[in-house]
């Protein structure tokens, strides 16, 4: 047994989250956390909403609320979705937490204290309408690298590019609107990250099998142009983790807070902390996940995020880590991911495109959900959402395929057999095929899951399925039954046992309906199948079932019509 810790990027608080967001971190994590656990794994999966900086404060402003009042119902909106679509954290933590913050200032402290953090007098865009300054998202314009024309202060949308306000072109005040905008001069902390190049450089060349998407961009950081940058790691804004040194007070920093990015990876640490407060456990509950010398160092770290996500997480937050000296664990695998797109454009939260994870549930089940985002995940590049291929996928495999298989396998046994695994007969060569064949399905899809190659996973669990399909169809117990009832028997019986095989096998991706199957089969015990040939024997002749409701039903022509007007359009 392995000690996995998983972390999925944490969504900003500024509103909920659209299925791109969803399936670029939040649901592949949950589906490798599912399949870790039920391979036997301690798992500690972690996320969190990411509740500082400038997308809070504009999300709360135009709310009309206090931010800190606006975060905590947000937060409780997030962590409703979050359970809706199962996704299956041991903790989902705030990033506003005093633990949060306690963790921030201590690294800053650290940080401070290895020569690693400088006060640089910046030049700033201040706004006269608004009278303040306008880090980040505060400003908006002309992105210098693509042209985009919304792209914002701290980052390009459209090119991921990161940017400094100054950097824009045309530009103007998120707030009013106003170009009335000068540069002023204020001080603050830079983490000096290109003091620890080489060794942020010798680590990523250290790191075996990642993603080529997530070193490239590493790469990128570290190498074009002149190099690994200084970040600024402080704004001149009130809503944030205040600037301190560890405990103590910083002189001149007294009405700033750190940078959001600065504090937002913290937060996995801390979340973790945050899990272990609220399970009454000691400090060695969480610190044995993430301090190395307090046993760590048996921990293997897997991180999950979008690409815009990802300079992030293999050079500041390293920095942080590597910069404080302490024995903190660093990750050992990123797995990143492209961009769902939604039909013929971009998914957009600012302008309301695209179906959003509580559209999402009010109109089908998470595991329809579920399995079109994982089995369409945008790995090696971008993927689309659209109508027809919903439609398509649901109906097809979901409905087709397993749902199909479940309904005549029950319903033929309870009418020629009774609610009870039949006995009699012994298999026979078709049966002695299926086991092998399934046996190196399932050895596949277990190196899929391993290696969090999503879509190929899915490709091989909806093989699994269409095996048992096609072995029913051939073995037709239908037509044995009338001349050789034993025969029928021998099929039916293996057939139940598929059902039990395949809701452990696709409970990571599909856990409602693995439910819904193991409790109509009263499967009790859900172990993984490490032997197929007797997983496929679990349920023995005379064990009781009950067949379950239809497991998914089909979408409509008309309703994949009138969801693609009503989702066409934007949200309020
Ligand atoms: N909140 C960006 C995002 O949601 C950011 C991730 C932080 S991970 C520490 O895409
Ligand atoms: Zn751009």
């Amino acid at each position: 047994m392995a000690r996995i810790l998983i972390t999925s990027a944490i969504p900003y608080i500024n509103g909920i989250k659209h299925l791109g967001n969803l399936v670029g971190s939040m649901l592949p994590a949950d589906l490798y956390a599912r399949y870790m656990r039920a391979r036997g794994h301690e798992v500690m999966f972690i996320c969190a909403t990411d509740e500082h900086g400038t997308p809070a404060e504009l999300a709360a402003a135009k709310a009309g609320k206090p931010v800190a009042e606006y975060c905590a119902e947000m937060w409780a909106v997030q962590k409703e979705l979050g359970d809706g679509f199962r996704l299956s954290f041991d903790k989902f933590g705030r990033s506003s937490s005093p633990q949060n913050r306690r963790l921030t200032q201590y690294f800053a402290g650290r940080l401070a204290e290895n020569g690693l953090i400088e006060e640089r007098a910046e030049r700033q865009v201040y706004s006269n309408a608004d009278g303040r300054f306008l880090p980040d998202r505060y400003i908006e314009g002309t992105c210098p690298n693509c042209g985009y024309d919304r792209a914002r202060g701290d980052q390009c949308e459209n090119c991921t590019k990161q940017l400094d306000p100054t950097d824009l072109i045309d530009p103007r005040s998120a707030i009013s609107g106003s170009t009335d905008l000068e540069v002023r001069e204020t001080t603050h902390l830079f983490l000096r990250q290109s003091a620890l190049k080489d060794r942020l450089d010798a680590w990523i060349d250290a790191q075996e099998g990642w993603p080529i998407l997530t070193t490239s961009i590493a790469k990128k950081w570290l190498h074009d142009g002149d190099g690994l940058q200084d970040r600024g790691i402080t704004r001149d804004l009130d809503w944030g983790v205040p600037v301190k040194r560890g405990d103590a007070p910083w002189p001149g920093m007294e009405d700033k807070v750190f940078y959001v990015w600065f504090d937002a990876p913290i937060e996995y640490i801390a979340a973790t902390k945050e899990w272990a407060d609220g399970e009454g456990k000691g400090d060695g509950a969480w610190r044995r996940w993430w301090r190395t010398d307090e046993g760590a160092d048996d921990v293997r770290y897997v991180q999950f995020m979008g690409k815009d996500n990802v300079p992030f997480h293999t050079l500041s937050f390293p920095a942080t880590i590597i910069g404080s000296g302490d024995p903190w664990k660093l990750v050992d695998f990123i797995k990143s991911f492209n961009y769902l797109n939604y039909d013929g454009g971009q998914f957009s939260t600012s302008q309301g495109r695209g179906v959003f994870m509580d559209q999402a549930l009010a109109i089908l089940p998470a595991d329809y959900w579920r399995w079109w985002l994982l089995s369409h995940a945008p790995e090696s590049s971008d993927s689309e959402f659209t109508w027809e291929n919903f439609q398509a996928s649901v109906n097809k495999d979901l409905a087709d395929v397993l749902g199909n298989f479940v309904s005549r396998v029950t319903k033929f046994c309870r009418s020629r057999f009774g609610e009870a695994v039949p006995e009699g007969g012994a298999p026979g060569a078709r049966e002695t095929a299926l086991i092998a064949d399934l046996s190196a399905r399932v050895r596949a899809y277990e190196g899929h899951m391993e290696a969090i190659e999503v879509r190929k996973a899915a490709t091989e669990l909806r093989a699994i399925w269409a095996a048992g399909n096609e072995y029913l169809q051939e073995a037709a117990p239908w037509a044995a039954f009338k001349d050789d009832p034993d025969r029928a028997a021998v099929i039916i019986r293996l057939s139940l046992n598929l059902i039990r095989l395949y809701a452990v096998l696709s409970r990571p991706f599909l856990p409602d309906a693995a439910t819904t199957l193991l409790d109509a089969l009263d499967a009790g015990d859900a172990a993984w199948p490490e032997d197929v040939g007797a997983a496929l024997s679990a349920l023995p002749p005379g064990h009781g079932f009950t067949v379950p409701d239809n497991l998914f039903r089909k979408i409509t022509d008309d309703e994949r019509a009138d969801w693609q007007d009503r989702f066409a359009g934007t949200r309020g």
